[in-house]
C-alpha cells in the first residue's frame, strides 16, 4: 500500500518525504492548500485534529507530526536505503540531539522570518521588523554553534549523513530562497560546506521536483 502524504507544499511535509525518498519508500502526495483553509475543513480534521500538515496515511495507519513520522520510518525500515539512525545508541543519541535542536532552536526563527517577510502581505498582517531582527540574531546565534560541531565531524550526527542533517534541509531552504538570507549559510566555513553536501543529495532533489 503506498503511503499517503498530506500537503506536500510545505516544509514540514518535505522533511518526512525526503526521510522515504532517502529509504527508498513509495509515497503519494495529497495536496491540501493552506491558504484555502483546507487543513482546517471537518475531514482534515478527522485526520489532524490540530489542523496542520503533514499527515501521513499508510493502510489503516496515520501519523502526524514531521519528527515523528521521520524516526518512525528510519526505524521500521533500519536496513532498508540509508540508515538514519546510527549504529549505535550512542550515535543515535547525538542524532536526537540534532534532530531536537533544530525543532526549538532553528525551525523557530526561520519560520517567523519567512511568514514575516514573504506572506505578510498575502496574509494580511503587518511585518514585523523587530521580530524579524531578533529572529535573525537567534538563528545567528545557533548557527555558529553549528559551526563549531561540522568543524568537529563532517555532519551533525557524526560521519555519517542522518536525521540530524535530514531535517534541516526544508527550513534552509527557505533561508536561501525565498527570505534572501544564504549570507547566514555562507559566512559560515563549515556550515556552508556541509549545506553544500547535503542540498546537492538525490534525495532532495527529488522533492525539489515534486
Ligand atoms: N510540529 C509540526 C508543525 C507542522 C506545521 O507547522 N505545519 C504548517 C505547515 S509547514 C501548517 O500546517 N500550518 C498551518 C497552521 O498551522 O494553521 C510538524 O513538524 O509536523
Amino acid at each position: 500500500m503506498v503511503i499517503k502524504v498530506y500537503g506536500p507544499a510545505y516544509a514540514s511535509s518535505k522533511r518526512l518525504m525526503l526521510c522515504l525518498a532517502e529509504k527508498g519508500i513509495e509515497f503519494e502526495p495529497v495536496p491540501i492548500d493552506l491558504f484555502k483553509g483546507e487543513h482546517k475543513t471537518p475531514e482534515f480534521l478527522e485526520l489532524q485534529p490540530f489542523g496542520q500538515v503533514p499527515v501521513i496515511q499508510d493502510g489503516d495507519y496515520t501519523l502526524y507530526e514531521s519528527r515523528a513520522i521521520i524516526r518512525y520510518y528510519a526505524e521500521k525500515y533500519k536496513s532498508q536505503g540509508t540508515d538514519l539512525l546510527g549504529k549505535t545508541m550512542e550515535e543515535r543519541g547525538v542524532v536526537e540531539q540534532w534532530v531536537e535542536i533544530e525543532a526549538h532552536n532553528y525551525h523557530p526563527p526561520i519560520l517567523d522570518m519567512t511568514m514575516h517577510i514573504s506572506f505578510a502581505s498575502k496574509l494580511g498582517f503587518t511585518q514585523d521588523e523587530k521580530l524579524i531582527n531578533e529572529s535573525e540574531e537567534k538563528l545567528g546565534k545557533a548557527l555558529d554553534i553549528y559551526e563549531k560541531r561540522l568543524s568537529e565531524s563532517k555532519y551533525l550526527g557524526g560521519e555519517f549523513f542522518s536525521l540530524a542533517d535530514l531535517s534541516y534541509i526544508p527550513m534552509t531552504e527557505y533561508l536561501v530562497g525565498p527570505i534572501e538570507k544564504e549570507y547566514m549559510i555562507r559566512d559560515r566555513k563549515h556550515v556552508s560546506i556541509w549545506w553544500d553536501e547535503i542540498s546537492n543529495r538525490p534525495s532532495w532533489k527529488k522533492i525539489q521536483q515534486l
